[in-house]
């Protein structure tokens, strides 16, 4: 296992990860740690005397290129608006729900192509972080109802927003709740899945002390300091500091590691083999249905198309499989009329 993740890993990677949750969080905060750089740059409000990020208003991917111990990924970020503020949470929970939809059917619609396109990005989002603000008492309705939503279609990795607004006491009491709401509300959510027979011991290891993490605890911070040739980020305070990548403070470090390196292979694996392997086999089944209850003339003329694609492509890969099997034929009967020449012969 872990050496066909080194074989991948060298080739070069891409991975997408969707950034969700209340207005404020700091979503954006986050990307910019975690990409270790300025992808959403600060402004400057005249009406404010801080520095501060501009309110995301719409879905925003960018991708941004990283070096992880040598190893190049190309990470596509998708910075979402945030929620909860707003009058109509539906409008903004759809248009989060819709992107992630548009990348399966951009796949779905490549696979039906009979000629690839060479240029294709298939543009899936492999995780969704979930930004739980930390109230310190257990999930709202609104977290609830969205992640059920999202689970059945992306990796959903729960976190708790601006973990040092809490105490570690509040902080070990609230992931207990959210624990707990997570399984009686039963939220479809990356579980860091292993296989006690398949797995080896040290797997299986990893994978549970992820999930006794689980929410994540976040601290987003862009500020950094030099102590000796040490290179912290941090959020200072009167009373002292928080370090983002000390695992003592949060769980920053840790989920990035999972995320990027660990765990980035499973989470694609996941959701090509059955997020995606899923939305495709109800897609396909409504396709269908569409067609007996209207007939080809009904609604929905791009799904048509869409199923005469999936015929045609099949019926392609029919034909190229005749082929190579009567070429195959050819080139055994070749051999088999050669070897008898050659009995003749020697008779
Ligand atoms: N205490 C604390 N503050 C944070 C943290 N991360 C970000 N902030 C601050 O929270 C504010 C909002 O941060 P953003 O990153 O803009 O939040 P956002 O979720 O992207 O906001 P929207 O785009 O409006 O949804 C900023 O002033 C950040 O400095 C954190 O971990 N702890
Ligand atoms: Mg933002």
């Amino acid at each position: 296992m872990a050496a066909i993740r080194a074989k991948k890993v060298k080739k070069g990677l891409n991975f997408s990860i969707m950034i969700v949750g209340a207005s404020g969080l700091g979503k954006s905060t986050f990307v910019n740690t975690l990409c270790d750089g300025v992808v959403f740059p600060k402004k400057d409000y005249p009406s404010s005397d801080k520095l501060t990020f501009e309110k995301t208003v719409v879905i925003t991917p960018v991708n941004v290129e990283l070096d992880l111990d040598g190893v190049k990924l190309s990470l596509s970020v998708v910075d979402t608006p945030g929620f909860g503020d707003n009058i109509n949470n539906e409008a903004c929970f759809n248009q989060i729900i819709a992107y992630i939809d548009k990348q399966f059917d951009d796949v779905l619609g490549e696979e039906s192509r009979i000629k690839r396109n060479p240029k294709f990005i298939d543009n899936r989002v492999h995780a969704c972080l979930y930004f739980i603000p930390p109230t310190g008492h257990a999930l709202r309705e609104l977290d609830i109802e969205f992640m059920r939503k999202l689970g059945p279609k992306v990796n959903i990795i729960p976190v708790i927003a601006k973990a040092d607004t809490l105490s570690p006491q509040e902080l070990i009491d609230f992931k207990k709740r959210v624990v707990e709401d997570l399984s009686y509300y039963k939220i479809p959510t990356y579980s860091f899945p292993y296989d006690e027979e398949e797995d080896d011991e040290e797997t299986i290891e990893e994978n549970q002390h992820l999930r006794s993490l689980i929410p994540f605890s976040i601290i987003g911070a862009d500020e950094t300091i030099t102590e000796g040739n040490r290179r912290i980020r941090c959020r200072q305070y009167q009373w002292g500091r928080v370090e983002v990548d000390n695992p003592l403070h949060c769980d920053f470090d840790t989920l990035r590691h999972a995320l990027l390196i660990s765990h980035l292979n499973d989470l694609k694996e996941i959701t090509n083999d059955v997020l995606y392997e899923n939305y495709r086999t109800e897609k396909l089944s409504h396709i269908k249905d569409d067609d007996l209850d209207d007939g080809a003339s009904g609604h929905g003329m791009d799904e048509v198309m869409l199923q005469k694609g999936l015929l045609r492509r099949e019926e392609e890969r029919l034909r190229q499989e005749l082929a190579l099997r009567q070429q195959q034929l050819k080139n055994l009967e070749a051999r088999l009329s050669a070897s008898q020449t050659n009995i003749a012969g020697q008779d």
